[in-house]
Protein backbone atom coordinates (compact mmCIF):
# COMPACT_ATOMS: atom_id res chain seq x y z
CA UNK A 1 0.00 0.00 0.00
CA UNK A 2 1.17 3.75 -0.49
CA UNK A 3 0.28 5.38 2.52
CA UNK A 4 0.33 8.74 4.21
CA UNK A 5 1.42 9.20 7.49
CA UNK A 6 1.23 12.29 9.57
CA UNK A 7 2.54 13.28 12.93
CA UNK A 8 4.06 15.71 15.60
CA UNK A 9 7.99 15.17 14.82
CA UNK A 10 9.06 15.46 18.68
CA UNK A 11 9.43 13.28 21.58
CA UNK A 12 5.57 12.90 22.23
CA UNK A 13 3.75 9.53 22.26
CA UNK A 14 1.95 10.23 19.08
CA UNK A 15 4.76 11.06 17.12
CA UNK A 16 6.92 7.99 18.57
CA UNK A 17 3.89 5.73 18.12
CA UNK A 18 3.40 6.88 14.05
CA UNK A 19 6.77 6.45 13.54
CA UNK A 20 7.16 3.36 14.90
CA UNK A 21 4.19 2.29 12.91
CA UNK A 22 5.97 3.73 9.56
CA UNK A 23 9.07 1.90 10.54
CA UNK A 24 7.18 -1.51 10.40
CA UNK A 25 5.29 -1.00 7.80
CA UNK A 26 8.37 0.28 5.41
CA UNK A 27 9.91 -2.92 7.16
CA UNK A 28 6.92 -5.14 5.46
CA UNK A 29 7.30 -3.61 1.81
CA UNK A 30 4.31 -0.74 2.07
CA UNK A 31 5.54 2.93 0.52
CA UNK A 32 5.26 5.48 3.42
CA UNK A 33 5.27 9.56 3.13
CA UNK A 34 6.05 10.43 6.77
CA UNK A 35 4.57 14.00 7.00
CA UNK A 36 5.48 16.32 9.25
CA UNK A 37 7.19 19.99 10.05
CA UNK A 38 10.05 18.52 11.48
CA UNK A 39 12.35 15.18 11.13
CA UNK A 40 10.53 12.87 13.45
CA UNK A 41 12.40 12.02 16.70
CA UNK A 42 13.11 8.38 15.43
CA UNK A 43 13.95 9.06 12.16
CA UNK A 44 17.05 11.37 13.21
CA UNK A 45 18.70 7.78 13.87
CA UNK A 46 17.35 5.65 11.89
CA UNK A 47 16.44 5.70 7.51
CA UNK A 48 14.47 3.19 5.61
CA UNK A 49 14.26 3.32 1.65
CA UNK A 50 10.98 2.99 1.97
CA UNK A 51 10.09 6.00 3.77
CA UNK A 52 9.81 9.12 1.95
CA UNK A 53 9.87 12.58 4.51
CA UNK A 54 7.88 15.06 3.42
CA UNK A 55 8.24 18.56 5.20
CA UNK A 56 5.14 21.05 5.51
CA UNK A 57 6.01 24.25 4.69
CA UNK A 58 5.41 26.84 7.26
CA UNK A 59 5.24 30.25 5.64
CA UNK A 60 4.63 32.80 8.10
CA UNK A 61 3.03 36.49 7.23
CA UNK A 62 3.23 39.45 9.36
CA UNK A 63 -0.44 39.63 9.85
CA UNK A 64 -0.38 36.54 11.51
CA UNK A 65 2.24 37.37 14.25
CA UNK A 66 -0.34 37.36 16.71
CA UNK A 67 -1.52 33.64 15.76
CA UNK A 68 1.00 32.28 14.28
CA UNK A 69 1.34 30.52 10.51
CA UNK A 70 -2.44 28.74 10.15
CA UNK A 71 -1.03 25.31 10.63
CA UNK A 72 -4.04 23.00 9.61
CA UNK A 73 -4.26 25.19 6.06
CA UNK A 74 -0.37 24.62 5.53
CA UNK A 75 -0.81 21.19 6.39
CA UNK A 76 -3.41 20.56 4.19
CA UNK A 77 -2.02 22.15 1.26
CA UNK A 78 1.17 19.50 1.51
CA UNK A 79 -1.55 16.56 2.48
CA UNK A 80 -3.41 16.95 -0.54
CA UNK A 81 -0.38 17.57 -2.57
CA UNK A 82 1.08 14.55 -1.63
CA UNK A 83 -2.11 12.54 -1.76
CA UNK A 84 -2.35 13.41 -5.32
CA UNK A 85 1.50 13.55 -6.89
CA UNK A 86 2.28 10.13 -4.22
CA UNK A 87 -1.15 8.50 -6.03
CA UNK A 88 -1.81 7.32 -2.06
CA UNK A 89 -4.23 4.50 -1.10
CA UNK A 90 -4.68 6.29 2.36
CA UNK A 91 -3.80 9.03 4.76
CA UNK A 92 -3.36 8.28 8.20
CA UNK A 93 -3.18 11.09 10.86
CA UNK A 94 -1.84 11.10 14.28
CA UNK A 95 -3.56 13.26 16.75
CA UNK A 96 -6.63 15.09 15.96
CA UNK A 97 -5.76 18.27 16.05
CA UNK A 98 -5.04 20.34 14.26
CA UNK A 99 -4.02 17.83 11.32
CA UNK A 100 -7.25 15.96 11.54
CA UNK A 101 -8.93 19.48 10.10
CA UNK A 102 -6.14 19.47 7.73
CA UNK A 103 -6.74 15.56 6.42
CA UNK A 104 -9.99 16.13 6.13
CA UNK A 105 -9.78 19.18 3.28
CA UNK A 106 -7.43 17.31 1.69
CA UNK A 107 -10.09 14.96 1.43
CA UNK A 108 -12.40 17.33 0.52
CA UNK A 109 -9.98 18.31 -2.10
CA UNK A 110 -8.38 15.04 -3.53
CA UNK A 111 -10.92 12.47 -2.78
CA UNK A 112 -8.26 10.64 -0.79
CA UNK A 113 -9.57 8.27 2.10
CA UNK A 114 -8.58 9.57 5.66
CA UNK A 115 -8.03 7.36 8.87
CA UNK A 116 -7.50 9.26 11.88
CA UNK A 117 -5.36 8.05 15.47
CA UNK A 118 -6.65 9.88 18.47
CA UNK A 119 -3.74 9.77 21.25
CA UNK A 120 -4.73 11.63 24.44
CA UNK A 121 -4.88 15.32 24.74
CA UNK A 122 -6.53 15.42 21.71
CA UNK A 123 -9.67 14.16 23.16
CA UNK A 124 -9.49 13.98 27.17
CA UNK A 125 -8.65 17.77 27.04
CA UNK A 126 -8.45 19.48 24.06
CA UNK A 127 -11.45 17.52 21.93
CA UNK A 128 -14.12 17.46 24.85
CA UNK A 129 -13.57 21.09 25.05
CA UNK A 130 -16.27 23.57 23.61
CA UNK A 131 -13.74 25.68 21.45
CA UNK A 132 -12.65 22.59 19.68
CA UNK A 133 -15.63 20.06 19.69
CA UNK A 134 -18.05 20.88 17.43
CA UNK A 135 -14.98 20.73 14.57
CA UNK A 136 -13.49 18.00 15.73
CA UNK A 137 -16.76 15.52 15.95
CA UNK A 138 -17.74 17.56 12.36
CA UNK A 139 -14.39 15.83 11.05
CA UNK A 140 -14.67 12.36 12.77
CA UNK A 141 -18.37 11.91 10.77
CA UNK A 142 -16.94 12.54 7.66
CA UNK A 143 -13.36 10.62 7.10
CA UNK A 144 -13.59 7.18 6.43
CA UNK A 145 -11.76 5.42 9.53
CA UNK A 146 -11.52 6.40 13.77
CA UNK A 147 -8.94 4.17 16.18
CA UNK A 148 -7.43 5.05 19.53
CA UNK A 149 -5.01 3.81 21.74
CA UNK A 150 -7.05 2.03 24.75
CA UNK A 151 -10.93 0.50 25.33
CA UNK A 152 -10.70 4.00 27.89
CA UNK A 153 -10.46 6.32 24.77
CA UNK A 154 -12.62 4.55 22.64
CA UNK A 155 -15.51 4.83 25.83
CA UNK A 156 -14.12 8.75 26.22
CA UNK A 157 -14.55 9.59 22.04
CA UNK A 158 -18.08 7.28 22.27
CA UNK A 159 -19.51 9.58 25.21
CA UNK A 160 -18.36 13.09 24.42
CA UNK A 161 -18.05 13.44 20.94
CA UNK A 162 -20.81 12.72 17.80
CA UNK A 163 -20.34 10.66 15.33
CA UNK A 164 -20.98 7.51 13.23
CA UNK A 165 -18.08 5.31 13.15
CA UNK A 166 -16.79 1.99 15.36
CA UNK A 167 -13.95 2.91 16.95
CA UNK A 168 -11.01 0.71 16.33
CA UNK A 169 -8.42 0.02 19.70
CA UNK A 170 -5.06 -0.21 18.60
CA UNK A 171 -2.54 -0.50 21.36
CA UNK A 172 0.70 1.08 20.97
CA UNK A 173 3.45 -0.56 19.67
CA UNK A 174 6.53 -1.16 21.37
CA UNK A 175 10.12 -2.68 19.69
CA UNK A 176 11.05 -5.61 21.48
CA UNK A 177 14.25 -5.51 19.87
CA UNK A 178 15.45 -2.09 21.32
CA UNK A 179 13.65 -2.18 24.69
CA UNK A 180 14.95 -5.36 26.48
CA UNK A 181 17.47 -6.59 29.46
CA UNK A 182 20.80 -5.28 28.89
CA UNK A 183 23.51 -4.88 31.28
CA UNK A 184 23.67 -1.14 32.09
CA UNK A 185 26.84 0.65 33.80
CA UNK A 186 25.27 2.91 36.26
CA UNK A 187 28.63 5.73 35.95
CA UNK A 188 28.07 6.42 32.43
CA UNK A 189 24.71 8.26 33.54
CA UNK A 190 26.92 9.68 36.69
CA UNK A 191 24.37 7.32 38.86
CA UNK A 192 25.60 6.53 41.95
CA UNK A 193 23.00 3.92 43.67
CA UNK A 194 22.75 1.08 42.99
CA UNK A 195 18.80 0.58 43.28
CA UNK A 196 16.84 3.59 41.14
CA UNK A 197 13.40 4.27 40.28
CA UNK A 198 13.25 6.17 37.07
CA UNK A 199 10.58 8.50 35.92
CA UNK A 200 10.22 9.51 32.15
CA UNK A 201 7.85 11.91 30.94
CA UNK A 202 8.27 15.42 28.93
CA UNK A 203 7.43 17.54 32.42
CA UNK A 204 3.88 18.91 31.71
CA UNK A 205 1.34 19.18 34.56
CA UNK A 206 -0.81 16.32 33.10
CA UNK A 207 2.33 14.39 34.02
CA UNK A 208 2.10 15.63 37.65
CA UNK A 209 6.17 14.87 38.22
CA UNK A 210 6.72 16.79 41.29
CA UNK A 211 4.41 14.15 43.35
CA UNK A 212 7.26 11.68 42.28
CA UNK A 213 9.07 13.50 43.96
CA UNK A 214 7.09 14.02 47.03
CA UNK A 215 6.67 10.33 47.42
CA UNK A 216 10.53 9.28 46.91
CA UNK A 217 11.03 11.29 49.31
CA UNK A 218 9.55 9.62 51.83
CA UNK A 219 11.63 5.97 50.90
CA UNK A 220 15.11 7.84 51.19
CA UNK A 221 13.96 7.97 54.56
CA UNK A 222 13.98 4.24 54.84
CA UNK A 223 16.41 3.50 52.36
CA UNK A 224 18.73 6.55 52.50
CA UNK A 225 21.15 4.99 49.43
CA UNK A 226 18.29 5.27 46.68
CA UNK A 227 18.40 7.34 43.77
CA UNK A 228 15.63 8.86 41.58
CA UNK A 229 16.41 9.19 38.00
CA UNK A 230 14.44 11.93 36.34
CA UNK A 231 14.26 11.62 32.07
CA UNK A 232 13.09 13.99 29.94
CA UNK A 233 12.57 18.19 29.39
CA UNK A 234 9.76 20.31 29.88
CA UNK A 235 7.54 23.08 32.31
CA UNK A 236 7.48 21.04 35.04
CA UNK A 237 11.34 19.37 35.43
CA UNK A 238 12.26 23.28 37.42
CA UNK A 239 9.47 22.56 39.94
CA UNK A 240 10.88 19.04 40.47
CA UNK A 241 14.42 20.06 41.06
CA UNK A 242 13.63 23.25 43.53
CA UNK A 243 11.63 20.50 45.21
CA UNK A 244 14.35 18.39 45.79
CA UNK A 245 16.56 20.70 47.36
CA UNK A 246 13.49 21.58 49.58
CA UNK A 247 12.74 18.01 50.62
CA UNK A 248 16.99 17.44 51.04
CA UNK A 249 17.29 14.82 48.62
CA UNK A 250 19.22 16.33 45.47
CA UNK A 251 22.04 14.41 45.88
CA UNK A 252 19.56 11.54 45.80
CA UNK A 253 18.11 12.53 41.94
CA UNK A 254 19.50 12.86 38.80
CA UNK A 255 18.12 15.03 36.22
CA UNK A 256 19.34 13.52 32.41
CA UNK A 257 16.93 15.45 30.11
CA UNK A 258 15.89 14.02 26.51
CA UNK A 259 17.72 10.92 25.91
CA UNK A 260 18.16 9.34 22.52
CA UNK A 261 18.03 6.04 24.03
CA UNK A 262 16.95 5.26 27.49
CA UNK A 263 16.96 1.84 27.60
CA UNK A 264 20.07 1.58 29.85
CA UNK A 265 18.09 3.62 32.29
CA UNK A 266 14.63 1.22 32.58
CA UNK A 267 17.34 -1.38 33.10
CA UNK A 268 18.84 0.34 35.91
CA UNK A 269 15.69 1.05 37.80
CA UNK A 270 13.68 -1.37 40.55
CA UNK A 271 10.35 0.51 39.10
CA UNK A 272 9.05 3.05 37.02
CA UNK A 273 6.99 5.32 38.45
CA UNK A 274 4.12 7.73 37.08
CA UNK A 275 1.86 10.22 38.38
CA UNK A 276 0.19 11.34 35.27
CA UNK A 277 -3.47 12.61 36.14
CA UNK A 278 -4.61 11.56 33.10
CA UNK A 279 -2.63 8.73 30.59
CA UNK A 280 -4.53 6.89 27.51
CA UNK A 281 -2.44 4.45 27.27
CA UNK A 282 1.12 5.15 28.51
CA UNK A 283 3.87 4.45 26.08
CA UNK A 284 6.54 4.46 28.86
CA UNK A 285 5.23 2.19 30.81
CA UNK A 286 5.24 -0.61 27.90
CA UNK A 287 8.48 0.57 27.05
CA UNK A 288 9.85 -0.34 30.97
CA UNK A 289 7.96 -3.25 30.84
CA UNK A 290 9.55 -4.59 27.44
CA UNK A 291 12.93 -4.09 29.44
CA UNK A 292 11.55 -6.24 32.30
CA UNK A 293 11.05 -3.04 34.72
CA UNK A 294 7.84 -3.41 37.20
CA UNK A 295 5.70 0.01 36.86
CA UNK A 296 3.88 1.46 39.00
CA UNK A 297 1.28 4.23 38.07
CA UNK A 298 -1.90 5.57 38.59
CA UNK A 299 -5.37 3.94 38.67
CA UNK A 300 -6.01 6.60 35.50
CA UNK A 301 -7.54 6.15 31.86
CA UNK A 302 -6.22 3.45 29.96
CA UNK A 303 -3.47 2.38 32.17
CA UNK A 304 -5.27 -0.60 33.72
CA UNK A 305 -5.37 -1.87 30.10
CA UNK A 306 -1.15 -1.84 30.62
CA UNK A 307 -0.28 -2.65 33.77
CA UNK A 308 -1.95 -5.84 35.82
CA UNK A 309 -1.77 -4.58 39.27
CA UNK A 310 0.29 -7.20 41.74
CA UNK A 311 1.46 -8.85 38.31
CA UNK A 312 4.02 -6.44 36.42
CA UNK A 313 3.52 -3.88 38.21
CA UNK A 314 1.17 -1.98 40.55
CA UNK A 315 -1.78 0.98 40.29
CA UNK A 316 -2.74 3.22 42.77
CA UNK A 317 -5.36 5.40 43.25
CA UNK A 318 -4.65 8.89 42.19
CA UNK A 319 -3.07 11.13 44.33
CA UNK A 320 -2.41 8.56 47.16
CA UNK A 321 1.17 9.17 47.84
CA UNK A 322 1.33 6.73 50.95
CA UNK A 323 0.73 3.72 48.59
CA UNK A 324 2.93 4.65 45.97
CA UNK A 325 5.64 4.97 48.78
CA UNK A 326 4.80 1.85 50.14
CA UNK A 327 4.78 -0.39 46.58
CA UNK A 328 8.46 1.16 46.50
CA UNK A 329 9.36 -0.20 49.47
CA UNK A 330 7.64 -3.16 48.80
CA UNK A 331 10.05 -4.22 45.55
CA UNK A 332 13.15 -1.65 47.80
CA UNK A 333 12.23 -5.07 49.82
CA UNK A 334 12.09 -7.51 47.76
CA UNK A 335 14.42 -8.08 44.41
CA UNK A 336 12.58 -11.18 43.56
CA UNK A 337 9.27 -10.08 42.93
CA UNK A 338 11.43 -7.37 41.33
CA UNK A 339 12.39 -10.29 38.74
CA UNK A 340 9.06 -11.76 39.15
CA UNK A 341 6.89 -8.82 37.81
CA UNK A 342 10.12 -7.96 35.28
CA UNK A 343 9.42 -10.98 33.51
CA UNK A 344 5.67 -11.09 33.69
CA UNK A 345 5.41 -7.71 31.78
CA UNK A 346 7.92 -8.56 29.04
CA UNK A 347 5.20 -11.23 28.57
CA UNK A 348 2.76 -9.22 28.40
CA UNK A 349 4.38 -6.36 25.73
CA UNK A 350 5.40 -9.45 23.77
CA UNK A 351 2.15 -11.10 23.64
CA UNK A 352 -0.16 -7.84 23.34
CA UNK A 353 2.33 -4.77 22.50
CA UNK A 354 4.88 -6.25 20.28
CA UNK A 355 5.78 -3.60 17.03
CA UNK A 356 5.07 -5.69 14.11
CA UNK A 357 2.23 -7.29 15.71
CA UNK A 358 0.42 -4.07 16.20
CA UNK A 359 1.40 -2.59 12.56
CA UNK A 360 -0.58 -5.86 10.91
CA UNK A 361 -3.44 -4.70 13.18
CA UNK A 362 -2.91 -1.24 11.39
CA UNK A 363 -3.24 -3.07 8.39
CA UNK A 364 -6.02 -4.97 8.87
CA UNK A 365 -7.76 -1.91 9.71
CA UNK A 366 -6.48 -0.12 6.87
CA UNK A 367 -7.54 -2.49 4.81
CA UNK A 368 -11.20 -2.92 6.32
CA UNK A 369 -11.54 0.64 5.21
CA UNK A 370 -10.66 0.53 1.76
CA UNK A 371 -12.99 -2.47 1.50
CA UNK A 372 -15.77 -0.32 2.83
CA UNK A 373 -15.68 2.33 0.83
O1 LIG B 1 -2.14 13.28 24.23
C1 LIG B 1 -1.10 13.74 24.67
O2 LIG B 1 -0.96 14.28 25.75
C2 LIG B 1 0.06 13.73 23.77
C3 LIG B 1 0.35 12.40 23.27
C4 LIG B 1 1.69 12.64 22.73
O3 LIG B 1 1.79 12.99 21.58
O4 LIG B 1 2.62 12.58 23.54
O5 LIG B 1 0.38 11.36 24.29
C5 LIG B 1 -0.67 10.43 24.32
O6 LIG B 1 -0.40 9.48 23.33
C6 LIG B 1 0.52 8.42 23.66
C7 LIG B 1 0.66 7.53 22.43
O7 LIG B 1 -0.57 7.00 22.03
C8 LIG B 1 -0.01 7.66 24.86
O8 LIG B 1 0.84 6.57 25.18
C9 LIG B 1 -0.08 8.64 26.03
O9 LIG B 1 -0.63 7.96 27.15
C10 LIG B 1 -0.96 9.82 25.68
N1 LIG B 1 -0.85 10.85 26.74
C11 LIG B 1 -1.90 11.20 27.49
O10 LIG B 1 -3.03 10.72 27.38
C12 LIG B 1 -1.63 12.26 28.51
Amino acid sequence: MKIGINCFPTVGGSGIVATQLAIELAKEGHDIHLISYDTPFLLRTYRHPNITLDLVDILSYPLFKDIGAPYTILAGSKLAKIAEKSDLDLLHIHYAIPTGVSAYLAKQITNVPVAITAHGSDIHTLGVDPAYNPVISHVFDNIDGLSTVSEYMKREMEEKFSHNKDIEVLYNPIDIEKYKRIETKLCDFRIQYENNFVHVSNFRPVKNAPFIVESFAEVVKEYPDTGLIMVGEGPERKKCEDLANKLDIRDNVTFQGVRVSITPIYNCATALLSASNNESFGLTLAEAMSCETPVIAPKVGGIPEVIDHEVNGYVYDLGDNETLTRYMLELLDDPQKVRQMGTKGRQKVVDKFESSKIADRYVNWYEKILGDL
